[in-house]
């Protein structure tokens, strides 16, 4: 049995779990600015949940490639408030951020699980998440920043290179007295990575899964899926569910989509299937 281990959840992976993203942005790629104030983002966490998702993950600085920096109290500001409102809806709550005084606010209120799409390697992040007694970590990994990551994504081998720095980071925190059961890793999927290094990172989960694990996965909605199928933003639900499928199939333990009901079914049929 498999349990991600959060503030006040703990989380049995034995059946893949649906992460719903939540964007507290004026400026986020696919749903930009349709949840900017806090009343509509809540309203959006409680439409995820009624969907079925089983976090809710919530982010107030965009990470879409080019994308500029927030500042510290403007992603206070945003994210503060939803964190808030949605530690009432019953499902454990995470925040996206790479700010450790993001981290520690939110934790402070009671987040149960911090989300960084720069794996604490920020000053400060690792001590945020290790002074805390049991919130969940989820570690990705990303070549380059944001801004930039996407000019000339290089590697020897994408997956060895990937599984290894997620196993580095990982071996840190434990090191810092985080236990196992706290931390989830996750590819990063279209950060610092071209299409080919997005696949061969689906291809070869297995080969991920045993340097780390459990592994959390988002392909909701990305640009890897616009330059397979040739659709716009606001078209690739089904190629997100396709892709969200196969990475459960290789083993992936939650998915971080932005169309949970359609990937909720896709899970049921999955887990129909299983038995
Ligand atoms: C990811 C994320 C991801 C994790 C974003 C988007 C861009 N956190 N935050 N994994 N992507 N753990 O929502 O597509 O893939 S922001």
């Amino acid at each position: 049995m498999t349990i991600w281990q959060t503030t006040r959840f703990r989380i049995d992976l034995t059946t893949p779990r649906i992460m719903g993203i939540v964007n507290v942005t004026p400026d986020s790629f696919s749903d930009g600015g349709l949840h900017a104030s806090a009343a509509a983002a809540l309203a959006h966490c409680e439409q995820l949940c009624a969907e079925g998702a089983e976090i809710l993950d919530i982010g107030g600085e965009s990470t879409r490639p080019g994308a500029l920096p927030a500042s510290t109290d403007e992603e206070l500001a945003r994210v503060l408030p939803v964190v808030e409102g949605a530690l009432r809806l019953g499902v454990p709550v995470s925040v996206d951020t790479s700010k450790p005084e993001v981290m520690r606010a939110a934790l402070a209120l009671g987040a149960d699980i911090v989300n960084d799409v720069a794996a604490l390697q920020a000053p400060g992040a690792v001590e945020a998440v290790a002074d805390h007694p049991s919130c969940g970590i989820c570690l990705m990994h990303m070549q380059g920043e944001p801004r930039t990551m996407q000019q000339a994504p290089a590697y020897d081998d994408v997956v060895a290179e990937v599984g290894a720095f997620l196993a580095l980071r990982g071996d840190l925190l434990r090191q810092r007295g985080v236990g196992a059961e706290r931390i989830v890793y996750d590819p990063g999927i279209g950060f610092g990575k071209t299409l080919e290094h997005n696949l061969a990172l689906l291809r070869r989960q297995a080969e991920l899964l045993a340097r780390v694990r459990p592994l959390l996965v988002g392909w909701s909605r990305k640009s890897a899926l616009g330059a397979i199928t040739g659709r716009a933003v606001g078209e690739r639900v089904t190629a997100g569910v396709a892709a969200a499928l196969l990475a459960v199939e290789r083993g992936a333990r939650i998915v971080r989509v932005h169309d949970v009901a359609a990937t909720r079914d896709a899970l049921q049929v999955w887990r129909a299937v299983q038995g």
